[in-house]
């Protein structure tokens, strides 16, 4: 009782003093930050405006060693179809690993891997190195060849990183689904892609719990005809079903393989992963991304975006390697940049609420990188919580994956950073593959909730929404008008849709980013949020067909409609209204039916927060579901127009069911 008075108290001094911060409009980054920063002269911009071909191609060369140096940067002979460094040769997991060792800091870690129940391991340049080229060579052996597509579906562990560099090594194209995904979704994105092998894991913990993955993966991978070989890794030691003549596990095809595997120089636009995300449609697109572009644009942001100094500090990105945000900012990046990472394998609760901030003090983190979701849940916990720990080691903080809002930075700003760390809110896509818009810690005054302005090399607009024209100031939809390096190429298997998706709205050479933006007076940018049906819960992608098309997979459904409900912890929440088909009445039992079979399908994360039952949808005469209007009762709106409907009355039935449901919450 005491404590939690205590508390109390303390929270609301500091609610008073965040409410006061709200006044402050710009945060300039600290003297003593600046003066130690990568970058401190704002004329990088001017320098990387007057020519950014140029200017990226500098940058390739001086963070990446090339086999052979492009003599070009750019083909841009058939956009949106774009080229960078085409005639140059280079190998993504030798980037990452061969030449920091050839350069005497092999034993140097890569990354403390901290497991759920507390335990260690430190992996070091070297470590990795062994494990990639013995993996590399498992592969080969297993008839993995350059150009083959390998699933990866794992944990946080070390091994994800090993399997992903592995595949670079040899040309094979990675194709990861992060774990929070079904079993189903795997399947569906290993026959998009014509997977050839699966790299997986007997069981995935997760807190406290073990999940028989392996098990998960059997039940749906017997369909998918491309797939001639899974490998386990062994993580957990429970008993996994093997088949003969297809399954094998990793630890022994490794011990068996030859222990050296040279890296083969590959072409820069030689593929280097897809990563399935969701988009307008049920069907994810398969967002493919090459070698040497995207190590460029990785390795640059990563450096700067974060002032990293690679011998000093620790950084953290807290992100599962299973979003771009872990290809990016716990793969790539970092070990290019012969970084020392921090990998978390758990959840931030378990085992208990301040292991986030033990792990920043254990490790000495120095770089924090996270979602705003999991920020707003630390508030929720309460500051008292990172108070018991040594956060004194903190020097930069990140942001990523959805707005942040303004009281949850400057909270992040006070109780994390020590009111010390300047805040970069980075603003990107899986199909940008790297940091697009984002303050320059050493150089940019930040605005909390701004992720202020484009990356030096990169043009952005706010446009208007029906010409096109660039605004000074306003809202309108967000546009890059330039080319960049680490640009998604196309949508794996189809470049119809590719161009349809980014290029059909304002032509070939205008990159739609799918975002609704703002800027003010100063240009700084505002990210407001999706323009089409994506649902952005907790940073997790979803589009609402999706989810719909795995809620009417229930037999007892007729038709649902899904929507992104604003929500104070995981930013949106899918809220579903279902209409059951004759005889099924409403019930618990249904509800429960249709959440297990959203989980089934896609993946826990995805489970309506929220099911309406309506007894019918307001749809167009067209016969198209009109989620505008959903949107506005489910937030409590006034509707907008509604005369396209076929059955106005529609409506006014839905808000008195609306109406009976806040009843039944008082
Ligand atoms: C990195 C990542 C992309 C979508 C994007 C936005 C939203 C991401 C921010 C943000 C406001 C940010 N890739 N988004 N970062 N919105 N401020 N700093 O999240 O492909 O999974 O999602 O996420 O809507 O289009 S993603």
């Amino acid at each position: 009782m005491g404590t939690d008075a205590g508390a109390m108290a303390s929270d609301s001094s500091l609610e008073h003093e965040l409410e006061a911060m709200l006044e402050i409009e710009k945060f300039e980054p600290p003297a003593e930050f600046r003066e130690r920063a990568n970058w401190s002269d704002p004329a990088i911009y001017d320098e990387a405006a007057a020519d950014p071909v140029a200017w990226w191609t500098a940058r390739s060369k001086e963070l990446l060693d090339w086999d052979i140096e492009p003599t070009e940067g750019l083909n841009d002979s058939d956009p949106p179809f774009y080229k960078w460094f085409e005639d140059g040769r280079i190998n993504a997991s030798a980037q990452c690993l061969d030449r920091h060792v050839a350069a005497g800091i092999g034993d140097r870690v890569a990354y403390h891997w901290r497991g759920e129940e507390g335990e260690e391991r430190d992996v070091t340049y070297a470590d990795l190195h062994r494990d990639v080229q013995r993996f590399a060579n498992a592969l080969k052996d297993l008839g993995v060849d350059k150009g083959d597509v390998v699933g990866i579906y794992l944990p946080m562990i070390p091994e994800v990183a090993v399997a992903m560099l592995a595949c670079a090594r040899i040309g094979a194209i990675h194709n990861v689904v992060f774990g929070g995904f079904s079993a189903e979704s795997v399947r569906e994105r290993m026959e998009f892609a014509d997977a050839k092998a699966l790299v997986t894991v007997d069981g995935a913990r997760r807190k406290g719990k073990t999940a028989p993955i392996k098990e998960q993966v059997d039940e749906q991978m017997g369909s998918v005809d491309s797939l001639k070989t899974i490998v386990v890794v062994r993580a957990t030691g429970i008993d996994v079903p093997m088949t003969d003549g297809r399954d094998v596990f990793y630890d022994e095809v490794c011990a068996a393989a030859d222990p050296e595997c040279p890296a083969e120089p590959m072409e820069a636009e030689h593929p280097l992963f897809i990563l399935y995300t969701s988009g307008s449609t049920a069907k994810p697109k398969g967002i493919l991304h090459t070698t040497g572009g995207y190590l460029t644009g990785a390795a640059t942001t990563h450096r700067y975006v974060f002032d990293l100094k690679p011998e000093t500090d620790v950084y953290w990105c807290a992100a599962d390697v299973g979003w771009i945000t872990g290809h990016t900012y716990i793969v790539y990046g970092p070990l290019a940049n012969g970084a020392t990472s921090v990998m978390w394998e758990g959840a931030p609760d378990y085992p208990h609420q301040g292991v986030w901030w033990e792990n920043v003090e254990r490790y000495k983190a120095t770089i924090l990188y996270a979602a705003p979701t999991a920020i707003r849940t630390f508030i929720k916990w309460g500051a008292d919580i990172p108070a018991k720990f040594d956060l004194s080691s903190l020097r930069l903080l990140g942001s990523v994956g959805e707005p942040i809002n303004p009281k949850a930075w400057l909270w992040y700003h006070k109780v994390i950073g020590g009111e010390r760390c300047p805040i970069v809110d980075t603003w990107w896509q899986t199909e940008t593959g790297g940091i697009m818009i984002t303050p320059l810690p050493g150089i940019t005054a930040t605005k909390p909730g701004s992720a202020t302005t484009p990356f030096p090399g990169v043009k952005a607009e706010v446009v208007d929404e029906k010409e096109g024209e660039p605004l000074a100031e306003g809202q309108g939809l967000l546009m890059l008008e330039r080319p960049w390096p680490s640009m998604l190429r196309t949508l794996y298997k189809e470049d119809d849709r590719f161009i349809e998706t980014y290029f059909s709205k304002f032509g070939k050479e205008r990159y739609l980013v799918g975002d609704a933006a703002r800027r003010d007076s100063d240009g700084y940018f505002w990210v407001i949020g999706r323009i089409d049906d994506v649902v952005n819960v907790s940073g997790h992608r979803l589009s609402t067909a999706e989810v719909e098309s795995a809620i009417v997979a229930h037999e007892s459904v007729a038709e649902a409609a899904v929507i992104g409900q604003t929500d104070e912890d995981t930013g949106q929440a899918i809220c579903a209204f279902v209409t059951l088909r004759g005889g099924t009445e409403p019930s618990k039992d249904v509800e429960a039916g249709i959440r297990e079979a959203v989980a089934t399908r896609i993946g826990k994360f995805a489970r309506p927060k929220r099911i309406v039952w309506a007894d019918d949808l307001p749809k167009t005469r067209s016969g198209k579901i009109m989620r505008r209007l959903l949107r506005d009762i489910a937030e409590g709106r006034a509707l907008g127009d509604v005369t396209t409907l076929r059955d106005p009355d529609v409506m006014a039935e839905l808000e008195a069911k609306i109406a009976e449901e806040s009843d039944d919450e008082s």
